[in-house]
């Protein structure tokens, strides 16, 4: 077998990962915010944003998370020591130019047993795309959600950190015909391409959607005209960490 392409390493790619730009708790139906994103953000465990008896919407209560771009699909909670243990199903809301919209696929990786905020997880959802509209809350443009309760948190819930699991480019300018090579050490994760603007239907994967949790080869076809921009989602907990080589010529 002869090996004679040449692939130029891209450099390493971490995905997914990141901070929130603000974490605000309300009791009073938005008109007051306390700002807890230096605690949860701190990487210290000694710092918490307090959800002890956090009720519903309907009461009140909410938290948003500020986030710098759109390219989020889930968040990563860190409990301390007191976690809820009170029937409680979390909401997952971002604003979509006009009103507070549930996203979809939401899976709460922090329920035990349909108590929600019970355990270390990720609050995973699918991605909100073009829909998602930046607005203002307390006094600051950025892209929301708001995070809600369907009842009574317990009387002490503490979350340490929270993380973004979200969607990073990997590449710009590909051109069709292109081939990549991708690594990972994460073999675990369940990363997958797509954006619905960005990636054509048409680039072939070798390992069946999942193709950064395992490595591989990725070419696109020459069919079309020029692709642009390609991202790569994370799928699950943690991010993921992938070197990225990209064939010449
Ligand atoms: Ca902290
Ligand atoms: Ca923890």
């Amino acid at each position: 077998m002869v090996f004679s392409a040449k692939f130029r390493i891209q450099g390493t790619v971490t995905v997914g990962e990141g901070t929130p730009l603000a974490a605000l708790k309300t009791v009073d139906v938005g008109a007051n915010y306390t700002d807890y994103t230096s605690q949860v953000t701190d990487g210290s465990a000694a710092t918490n944003m307090p959800l002890g008896a956090l009720d519903t919407v309907a009461n009140g209560d909410w938290v948003i998370v500020r986030f710098g771009s759109a390219n989020v699909r889930g968040l990563r909670f860190d409990m301390g020591t007191n976690v809820n243990a009170n029937a409680a199903t979390l909401a997952v809301e971002f604003w979509n130019g006009t009103a507070w919209t549930a996203v979809s696929g939401l899976v709460d990786g922090t329920a035990i047993g349909g108590a929600t905020l019970a355990q270390d997880g990720t609050v995973f959802f699918s991605y909100p795309g073009s829909t998602w509209s930046q607005n203002t809350v307390n006094g600051t443009l950025g892209y929301h959600i708001r995070v809600s309760v369907s009842a009574l948190l317990s009387a002490v819930v503490d979350v340490n950190e929270l993380a973004i699991r979200g969607r990073t480019q990997i590449l710009d300018g590909v051109s069709r015909g292109s081939t990549l090579i991708f690594m990972s050490n994460h073999s675990a994760e369940a990363i997958y391409w797509g954006d619905e603007n960005v990636l054509p239907g048409d680039v072939a994967q070798d390992n069946g959607g999942s193709l950064l949790s395992q490595g591989g080869v990725v070419t696109i076809d020459d069919a079309g005209t020029y692709v642009g921009q390609i991202w790569a989602d994370v799928g699950s907990t943690s991010e993921a960490t992938a070197i990225v080589s990209r064939k010449q010529g």
